[in-house]
């Protein structure tokens, strides 16, 4: 069409019909050259590094084909987007998902080969995305490949964080931060867009003007920098945008103020722009309140607003249309502040009267809760507030007036209901609740698994609830099936895709059920329990290559890998074994062959630097490990061990390995939980408690295919009304603690506290209370993997068979259809493009 309008650009688009073919030679034509004119390699001495990068980039040529094609289209269409914001996206590797995704993966793989390189020995040159702390952060890239492989316009929009997660290596059993600088190679990921870029204030002042709106002026400026991550669907055309924003110094300085101070003082101040998007916090769970993270919440919202409306008004129209055209999903209290700066834009911008910018900012915005611990959920204080973003504060205090005028006519005279519902929060200091902003400025408000909805509409908001029910949703979380079974375990997909006669089960995970049709056919038990062993004797060679512990692939592999948090419980896990090991060496030689069931124990995790009862933890683990693991009575019946820098890539393999993985948390604490997810996927028992997607789970696979043990949820609050002081702890429990203090271990000492912690009524997470019934779980573990294989290999069956309501396609079909009400936009692969050259 373009075309025709001006001739001139003719040439232009005839050169441009000339997408990068998909055949060997060509493939091997833009490996060579990305590597000789990309990236200035002499052609006689590319290595591994430099043809994983040419590789890469190669690659990246074919996604920006699509990727410009999908953007494209979706402006013709005007369809409306929604806008995933949030502050960690926890990517990992690229190079093999994309190639999945796009399906070149064989390709790509024979033509490296004739080139002379191992395509899975490239895979192991990339460095992981580490911008996420955990769940939340690896939620949204399950989200990012969901959204693009169901053709939702949907972008996600974060920070490119120089620094991403820290590295954790363990040094004496002690865990020790290293800063993981992940860009030292380059990213050949990214694309660098100088042309998008936007300022964004801080500090200053403002003053109202008399038409209404205010001024904000002063203060500093700085630049938002957008890189652009391209984001392919599986197994269609569809390429999203995931756009992460870099602070940089403003480039038009201000003269005056280089007139009147020292020239390099003033460089240095521009200089501490780049701190904004220098370092990820890597608190889970909690809360760093420092003020640098406040300006990392308002950076990236105000540059992500500016950018989606300047999309917006592409096309010319009233800010009315906005929520017809754009939601934006606030991925947890991080990116709130969005809501306010929405009503700067709209009021001082825009010149609209306060109620119809409300309107129009509520008709926008959906909040995603992902925690109930009260620790978690953000505060910051009104004089940091105040100091940073001045006209916010200023627009929350109307927010909030506005709001409260509303409760205060539906509940007449009930002062309590007003201090206890309002965004602001009275005290020494006034707190803004940042939660409360969300839910006062959107349309819906989720939870994340159907316990946690129900938690969140009758403990952690429950006068919301009473005042908006309408708001309030479930969207259960889900995993993506392509990265986690289809990458990570290709033996057990062949097996899948062999006895389904179809490979469509990875865009339709619910015809995993057509697996059970054979679960008694003892050749697809044999097939089905030699890709599991396969994966477990790789899993072997790497514990012994990170750990030199040599491990035997035929034992349980008994997997805890997560954030270490004392909700989650790896406490009670170590306690158990240490009750275990004891419990071995109380029989004689003869028993412990018949009766014990060898196992290997992993746990892998990170505790945040300043979380010292979660480093303690680490360290409880790791000397455990180191006396068990020596201890020659022991032998291969118990092995202990903790694997360092759990990241996504390490993920991956553990995933594909475990025969049985623990989500202990106390029942009611865990949000929903997304490991527990994958490992069943993967055919993976389940030992759990009854908390957050655990009883999805046990829904969907049935009772007798998961090992459930412990309180649930209701007798949780009820046991913790009665700790105090005289509490008396479970007598093993007891007895195992007694151990710890007996010097067994070096060092005895330094694991006091944690001791401490469980005595005298101060079980906050009931590690006693369920000490019992954990250890008669693991018994039943243990008997039915030793008198039963069969009955194992069946649970393990039904456990991939049950998973497709897990997969983040369904997920995020509802958030499309409840939520953001966006129908699905397949662009259409170009014609010349699709017949092949
Ligand atoms: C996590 C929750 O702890 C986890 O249960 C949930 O599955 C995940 O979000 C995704 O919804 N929360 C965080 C956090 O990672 O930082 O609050």
């Amino acid at each position: 069409e373009e075309e025709q309008r001006d001739p001139k650009k003719k040439l232009l688009f005839e050169l441009l019909k000339l997408y990068s073919p998909n055949d060997i030679r060509s493939i091997q034509e833009a490996i060579v050259k990305h590597a000789e004119y990309s990236l200035a390699r002499n052609r006689y001495s590319i290595d591994d590094y430099v043809a994983c990068e040419a590789a890469a980039l190669a690659l990246r040529d074919r996604l920006l084909e699509s990727w410009n094609d999908t953007q494209q289209y979706y402006m013709k269409k005007d369809v409306k987007r929604v806008y995933y914001l949030s502050l960690e996206f926890l990517m990992g590797r690229s190079f093999k998902n994309a190639l999945t995704n796009a399906n070149l993966e064989e390709l790509f793989a024979e033509s490296l080969k004739e080139l002379g390189f191992d395509l899975e020995k490239l895979y192991e040159q990339e460095y992981d995305a580490a911008l996420g702390n955990g769940g939340l952060g690896r939620l949204a890239a399950c989200f990012l490949d969901s959204m693009a492989t169901l053709n939702i316009p949907g972008w996600g929009y974060g920070i490119r964080y120089e620094y991403g997660m820290f590295r954790q290596k363990i040094v004496n059993g002690e865990q020790v931060e290293v800063p993981d600088y992940w860009l030292t190679r380059g990213n050949p990921w990214e694309i660098e867009r100088l042309d998008v870029c936007y300022p964004v204030r801080f500090y200053g002042s403002f003053e109202r003007l008399a038409d209404g709106r205010a001024l904000w002026t002063g203060g500093e400026v700085v630049q938002a920098v957008a890189f652009d991550v391209p984001v392919p669907g599986y197994d269609t055309y569809n390429t999203n945008n995931l756009r992460l924003w870099k602070a940089v110094p403003f480039k038009e300085f201000d003269l005056d103020a280089f007139n009147r101070a020292d020239y390099y003082k003033a460089i240095e101040a521009e200089e501490k722009a780049t701190a904004i998007s220098a370092v990820l916090y890597p608190s889970d769970g909690t809360l760093a309140g420092k003020e640098l993270r406040l300006k990392q919440e308002y950076f990236f919202v105000s540059a992500t607003l500016q950018d989606a409306i300047r999309r917006f008004k592409k096309i010319p129209r009233s800010m009315n249309q906005l929520p017809s055209k754009v939601c934006f999903q606030l991925n947890d209290t991080h990116p709130v502040i969005a809501i306010a700066e929405m009503m700067r834009i709209l009021i001082d911008h825009e010149g609209l009267p306060f109620l119809e910018a409300l309107e129009i900012t509520r008709g926008c915005f959906a909040y995603t809760n992902h925690t109930v611990m009260p620790e978690a959920l953000e505060k910051w204080s009104v004089p940091l507030f105040e100091s940073l973003l001045p006209r916010h504060l200023a627009i929350i205090y109307d927010i909030n007036f506005n709001f409260l005028e509303e409760v205060r006519k539906k509940y007449p005279g009930d002062d309590g209901k007003l201090a206890r519902l309002s965004i602001i929060e009275e005290g020494e200091v006034k707190m803004v609740r940042m939660a409360h902003l969300g839910i006062v400025g959107s349309f819906a408000v989720n939870g994340v698994a159907e316990l946690h909805t129900k938690l969140l509409k009758t403990q952690v908001f429950p006068e919301f609830y009473e005042l908006w029910p309408f708001k309030f949703q479930n969207k259960t979380n889900g995993i993506t099936p392509r990265r986690w079974i289809m990458e990570c375990n290709p033996s057990l997909t062949q097996v899948i895709s062999r006895w389904l006669e179809s490979d469509s089960w990875v865009k339709n995970l619910s015809e995993l059920r057509g697996i059970l049709e054979h679960a008694d056919n003892p050749e697809f038990q044999r097939e089905w329990s030699e890709a599991r062993m396969e994966n477990k004797q790789k899993l072997a060679t790497l514990i012994y290559r990170v750990t030199g512990i040599q491990v035997d692939p035929k034992a349980m592999f008994d997997v805890h890998v997560k954030r270490i948090h004392e909700y989650k419980r790896q406490l009670l896990n170590i306690l158990s074994l240490i009750y275990r090991y004891q419990h071995i060496l109380s029989l004689d030689e003869a028993t412990r062959k018949q009766q014990v069931v060898p196992r290997v124990v992993i746990f892998a995790g990170k505790a945040a630097p300043g979380y010292q009862m979660a480093k303690n933890i680490i360290r409880l683990i790791n000397d455990v490990g180191r006396v068990v693991n020596n201890d020659e009575r022991i032998g291969d019946l118990l092995k202990i061990i903790f694997l360092p820098n759990y990241n996504v890539s390490l993920a991956e393999q553990i995933v594909a390995a475990a025969d049985i993985s623990q989500h202990i948390s106390t029942a009611g604490t865990e949000a929903s939980g997304t490991s527990n997810m994958k490992f069943s996927l993967n055919g993976g028992l389940i030992v759990g408690t009854l908390d957050g997607a655990n009883i999805e789970i046990r829904e969907e696979v049935g009772e007798e295919n998961i090992f459930i043990f412990g309180l649930n949820a209701e007798q949780v609050e009820e046991e913790r009304k009665k700790l105090n002081p005289s509490y008396v702890l479970n007598e093993k429990l007891a007895k195992v603690l007694e151990w710890i203090e007996s010097g067994t271990m070096v060092d005895a000492k330094k694991h006091q506290p944690i001791v401490d912690s469980l005595r005298g009524g101060k079980d906050w997470y009931l590690v006693g209370a369920d000490f019992e019934s954990y250890l008669q779980i693991q018994e039943e573990v243990d008997r039915v993997f030793r008198d039963q294989p069969e009955r194992w290999l069946k649970m393990s069956i039904h456990c991939t068979a049950g998973s497709g309501k897990f997969s983040s396609d369904r997920s995020i079909s509802e958030y499309a259809k409840d939520i953001w009400q966006i129908e699905a936009c397949p662009c259409p692969e170009p014609a010349f493009h699709a017949d092949g050259h």
